[in-house]
């Protein structure tokens, strides 16, 4: 008999099993004697039909995958669980709020809106941040986004919107951007898109981390006691480690130097112990404040400052375990806005109205059955029972004759009554009246008042940042007229912010566009803004150490522990990966020079021998990663030797540049006051 030039691995199934590993086997269980070798006729024959074990190997590798989400397809999750701090019996009768302390097992996952699911962790875009709560009263998903407010206020302009922001129909690009001729040209002519577009030209839409970002569930909600008395709400998540994001020019190159940054970043944390965390608050309200507000709590391009109603923080939620398979959970997890429990109930915002079908139907088409449900990442953790039956890839294997309620052939000689449970989900009666129309509410006609209070609270460099982001998004547009009708809604917004991306892209400024509702000046509301609630801190922040040959191994080992004694991380980097000969002893490092650049990092620090400095000095990778960290406004801790590499990238000290020793104190921040100096910002 011939011979293979390759060994089977697998070998019998006693073989595998003495090794202490399972057997490969078929999918139908017959145990494989060969995985490495096809069957043939002779060794270098054709292969032969009859190989059961090729054809089902390759059957299911063709069929390995499924349609991605039409929308948000790129995303990262991890498992964890929700602790109510405090309790509010008083205004939702639902479980998980019932007593402090109790825990809830959930399952988050961020994403991005407009990527496919290959695409890249960085582009400016609104991100997702959906989360399915385990009740013991079935599932709430709580399927918000990282910006409070929406495009649209009407679910039947959802397609037309994915449509303009997704690659164009014609050219199949650009992937996973905002900035081309259809997003522009549609939000120019939805003036209810303002108050969304100028959060995702502000820092917002370019998160530092998936863990340092908030979460709303974006429409009003409400909360429903036992007695049936009724609240508005609305939900918000707030990270422990502060909000923070990155600056344009760094998230662009974040694209080139690690695709996976923020599904990277999640996966480590939780690897390493250190659980993200954020708080749950809700803001409530009843129907007089609603009735006082300038604007309809109904639609959903509006926030309720917290200023006017304040928040209140009712529980944490805590990330400590990763997937274990990233199709399994990540890919089929399947949110629905109207999966719900009894407490919560939604209310007449026209987009969640629409969400309530969408997301059930999209289920189907990506998972291919009515009982998705029954994927483990789905199923609900408490029990479940009613009559729906059979269907594709059924997996249960309900028991009894009688498929249909009521019955008296399952609990013979009881009362046939209905199954249904009086404490089960009930809606919170509403009177509604009204002829039936295809219309809109005028209380929904301001879209200018919310953009202005948002561009009112920013900080100058946030603005500057939000002005940049427009003349950037608007020199890609090819086309003069939607930019000028972009700039007449921006004159709207602000007249200042308009003139400057105006004078940005070296147009005129045309006239303002006229408004249904004239805007009104709005308080500014200094919790919309990422720089004045910057959190002073390494927690969560990862310092990159360059070090080379002859480097002193007691500095680094002290810099090491001080930046993590506060908290922070520390990646060290070499010019080579191998162990390297230093002054006292030896290292190696995590990362090679040319594959480490500096936006990978928060903060860097460089101790070098002199003569080791010297020639990187000379190295385009070493330049360039002190010029990235010094452009992208971080800190920057140095050795004496390493001068000559600042000095080659043209460096000027300023407060976040000195001596390594003081890096775990200047790491905390970000030197905003040096953007002038590096960028020509709008
Ligand atoms: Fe949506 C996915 C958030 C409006 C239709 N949406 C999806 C996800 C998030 C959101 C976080 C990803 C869930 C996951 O991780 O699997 N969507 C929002 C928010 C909206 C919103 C915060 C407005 C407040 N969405 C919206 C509308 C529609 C949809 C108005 C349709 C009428 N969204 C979908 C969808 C997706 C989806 C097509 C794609 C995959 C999926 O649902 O499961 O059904």
């Amino acid at each position: 008999m011939a011979r293979s030039i390759y060994q089977t691995q697998t070998g019998n199934a006693g073989e595998a099993q003495q090794r202490g590993r399972e057997a490969l086997t078929t999918n139908h269980g017959i145990p494989i004697s060969d995985n490495q070798n096809s069957l043939r006729v002779g060794d270098r024959g054709p292969t032969l039909l009859e190989d059961f074990i090729l054809r089902e190997k390759i059957f299911h590798f063709d069929h390995e995958r499924i349609p991605e989400r039409i929308v948000h397809a790129r995303g990262s999750a991890a498992h964890g669980y929700f602790e109510c701090t405090d309790p509010i019996p008083e205004l939702s009768c639902a479980s998980i709020f019932a007593e402090k302390g109790k825990k809830t097992p959930l399952f988050a996952r961020f994403s991005t809106v407009a990527g496919g699911a290959g695409s890249v962790d960085t582009p400016r875009d609104v991100r997702g941040f959906a989360v399915k709560f385990y009740t013991d009263e079935g599932n709430w998903d709580l399927v918000g986004n990282n910006i409070p407010v929406f495009f649209i206020q009407d679910a039947i302009k959802f397609p037309d919107l994915i449509h303009s922001v997704k690659m164009e129909a014609d050219k199949g690009y650009p992937q996973a951007a905002s900035a081309h001729d259809t997003f522009w040209d549609f939000v120019s002519l939805m003036p209810e898109a303002m108050h969304t577009v100028i959060w995702a030209m502000s820092d917002r839409a370019i998160p530092r981390s998936l863990r340092m970002m908030e979460g709303f569930g974006v429409h009003t909600f409400k909360l429903v006691n036992a007695e049936g008395e009724t609240h508005f709400v609305k939900f918000h998540w707030r990270p422990r480690l502060g909000m923070q994001s990155l600056v344009w020019d760094e998230s662009a190159k974040l694209q080139g130097a690690d695709n996976d940054y923020h599904r990277r970043d999640l996966h480590e944390a939780i690897a390493a112990g250190d659980f993200p965390e954020w708080d749950f608050a809700v803001q409530v309200f009843d129907q007089a404040l609603a009735d006082s507000l300038p604007y309809d709590v109904l639609d959903p391009t509006k926030i309720i400052p917290e200023e006017v109603v304040p928040l209140r923080v009712i529980g944490r939620m805590v990330l400590d375990r990763n997937p274990d398979n990233h199709f399994a959970e990540n890919e089929q997890v399947a949110f629905l806005p109207s999966n719900i429990v009894p407490g919560i109930d939604f209310s007449d915002d026209p987009l969640l109205q629409g969400r309530l079908f969408s997301y059930l139907d999209t289920q189907k088409s990506r998972l291919g059955t009515t009982n998705f449900h029954q994927i483990p990442i789905n199923a609900p953790k408490c029990p479940y029972a009613n009559m729906m039956r059979d269907g594709l890839m059924q997996t249960a294997v309900p028991k009894g004759r009688a498929t249909y309620e009521p019955n008296s052939l399952d609990q013979a000689g009881e009362d046939p009554g209905p199954r249904a449970n009086a404490a089960g989900f009930t809606t919170a009666p509403q009177q509604v009246s009204g002829e039936k129309l295809r219309i809109r509410a005028e209380t929904f006609g301001d879209h200018y008042s919310q953009p202005r209070m948002f561009w009112r609270s920013q900080t100058e460099n946030e603005q500057a940042h939000i002005a940049s982001a427009c003349v950037f998004e608007l020199s890609k547009v090819g086309l003069d007229h939607i930019r000028n009708r972009v700039l007449s809604h921006l004159a709207n917004i602000d007249g200042g912010l308009a003139q400057r991306v105006a004078d940005g892209l070296g147009t005129a400024l045309p006239k303002a566009a006229a408004p249904f509702r004239t805007p009104v000046d709005l308080e500014p509301s200094d919790a919309l803004s990422i720089q004045k609630n910057w959190k002073q801190t390494l927690h969560g922040r990862k310092v990159g150490l360059l070090f080379g040959e002859g480097s002193d191994k007691a500095e680094i080992d002290k810099l090491i522990s001080a930046i993590k004694a506060e908290g922070g991380s520390v990646f060290t980097i070499a010019p080579k990966i191998g162990l390297l000969k230093l002054e006292g002893g030896e290292m190696k490092a995590d990362g090679q020079l040319a594959g480490s650049p500096s936006p990978l990092f928060d903060a860097i620090a460089m101790i070098l021998a002199p003569e080791v400095a010297e020639k990187l000095a000379r190295d385009s990778a070493a330049v360039g990663f002190v010029t990235d960290a010094f452009v992208h406004l971080k800190a920057i801790g140095h050795c004496n030797g390493s001068k000559v590499i600042l000095a080659r990238a043209g460096i000027e000290a300023d407060e976040g540049v000195g001596h390594y020793s003081n890096l775990p104190e200047t790491a905390k921040r970000r030197y905003w006051a040096r953007e002038a100096k590096v960028r020509d910002l709008a």
